[in-house]
């Protein structure tokens, strides 16, 4: 049995992950720190309270005192961070707590996993740490670091960190770089779920830009299981790239949209880009998939009208969240402009 802290399992990713972990094995102990910012959402783990292998504790990964409790008391033997601020438009509008969560917060996760000598700590980055592609080429693991967005510097410098703490204190950690993740519970601030909200309220889908900027697309659960592999059989001290050779273009996604559920092209409305708006992903997955035998199970056509579906089933989920205390900035963001 391990015990294994997950911190922002009540966000999208960690949440899907929380939730397969413990539908698929009862060898693991899941303690479930998360803040339970906006994008947290309790409901995304319904019937998990039950499960006699799961804790949940609301509390910030900046909080040493309470990091110290924790791993006292459950003597944690795997660490997978998940938690951080994860919008690029917000941080935009503001940094400071992109900086807090993402570096801070990953500092204060680092230190106590030292000091109690966990076997395994695994810190979640992204793609976006590479910075942007032109038209040609991948990300490999070896890509310079090149962040653009103040979320993704504050990404680039908790991966780096993370990274130092194996090379100066031999820390057993592991680093995986994943592109773009839609399936079910994703915020709806997030592009897919926002287009497929936007669209079935009749409201004006809003891109930025000539809508040819390129994202490179893996199903959730396909993340999940490469994250699963890589904390238990990945080599420590490396970075792994995960993705599933799905590029798409914005406006490929947002028609597809349009044309699953029905309803017009002109709902698209073109508007002003995102700062400093980065033109291209894609990745590179050779290591993951030739060292650990990882490929993704998923085909874009299939998961994408998957996901689209739970969110025609699952109505009262997103109303509620758009409803509540984040209506003010949904409307101030995304219909207004
Ligand atoms: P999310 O915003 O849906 O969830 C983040 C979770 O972290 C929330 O539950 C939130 O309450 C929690 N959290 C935030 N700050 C915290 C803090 N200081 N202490 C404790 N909990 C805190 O994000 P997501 O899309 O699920 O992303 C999860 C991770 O995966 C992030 O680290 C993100 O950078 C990374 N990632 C995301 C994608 C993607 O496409 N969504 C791709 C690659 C990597
Ligand atoms: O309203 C929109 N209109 C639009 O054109 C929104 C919200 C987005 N976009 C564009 C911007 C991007 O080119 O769609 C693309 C995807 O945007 P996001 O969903 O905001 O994702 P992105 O900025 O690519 O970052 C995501 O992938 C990497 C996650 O949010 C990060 O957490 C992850 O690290």
């Amino acid at each position: 049995m391990k015990t294994v802290l997950v911190t922002g399992g009540a966000g999208f990713i960690g949440s899907n992950f929380i939730n397969h972990i413990l539908s698929e094995r009862d060898d693991w102990f899941i303690v479930n720190l998360d803040k339970l910012t906006y994008a947290g959402n309790l409901e995304n783990l319904k019937g998990i309270e039950e499960n006699k292998n799961y804790a949940f504790v609301k509390g910030d990964i900046i909080n040493g005192e309470l990091i110290d409790f924790l791993f006292t008391k459950y003597s944690f033997n795997y660490v997978i961070n998940f938690a951080a601020e994860s919008h690029v438009d917000r941080s935009i509008l503001g940094s400071e707590v992109f900086f807090q969560s993402n570096v801070i917060g990953t500092n204060v996760l680092l230190e106590a996993a030292r000091r109690f000598e966990v076997e395994r700590f695994l810190q979640i980055s992204t793609d976006e740490v590479y910075g942007s592609l032109g038209a040609e080429g991948l990300f490999t693991e070896t890509t310079p670091i090149a962040p653009n967005s103040p979320y993704s510097s504050s990404k680039a410098a908790a991966d780096l960190m993370a990274l130092s703490f194996h090379h100066t204190y031999g820390l057993p950690v592991l680093v995986t770089r994943c592109s773009n993740n839609y399936g079910s519970y994703q915020f709806p601030e997030k592009l897919i779920p926002l287009m497929i909200i936007n669209a079935l309220n009749d409201k004006k889908l809003p891109i930025y830009g000539d809508g040819l900027n390129v994202r490179d697309w893996i199903y959730v659960i396909d993340h999940n299981r490469a994250v699963e592999k890589v904390l238990e059989n990945g080599r420590i001290g490396e970075v792994y790239n995960i993705g599933a050779e799905q590029e798409m273009t914005n406006i490929q996604i947002v028609k597809l949209i349009l044309k699953h559920l029905g309803k017009s092209e002109d709902l698209i409305e073109f508007v002003k880009d995102r700062l400093g708006h980065d033109r291209r992903y894609a990745i590179d997955a050779a290591k993951i998939k030739t060292e650990l035998n990882w490929k993704p199970e998923f085909v874009f056509e299939e998961a994408i009208e998957r996901t689209i579906d739970w969110y025609l089933q699952n109505k009262e989920w997103w109303e509620r969240i758009i409803s509540g205390e984040y209506a003010k900035y949904y409307a101030e963001q995304y219909l207004t402009r």
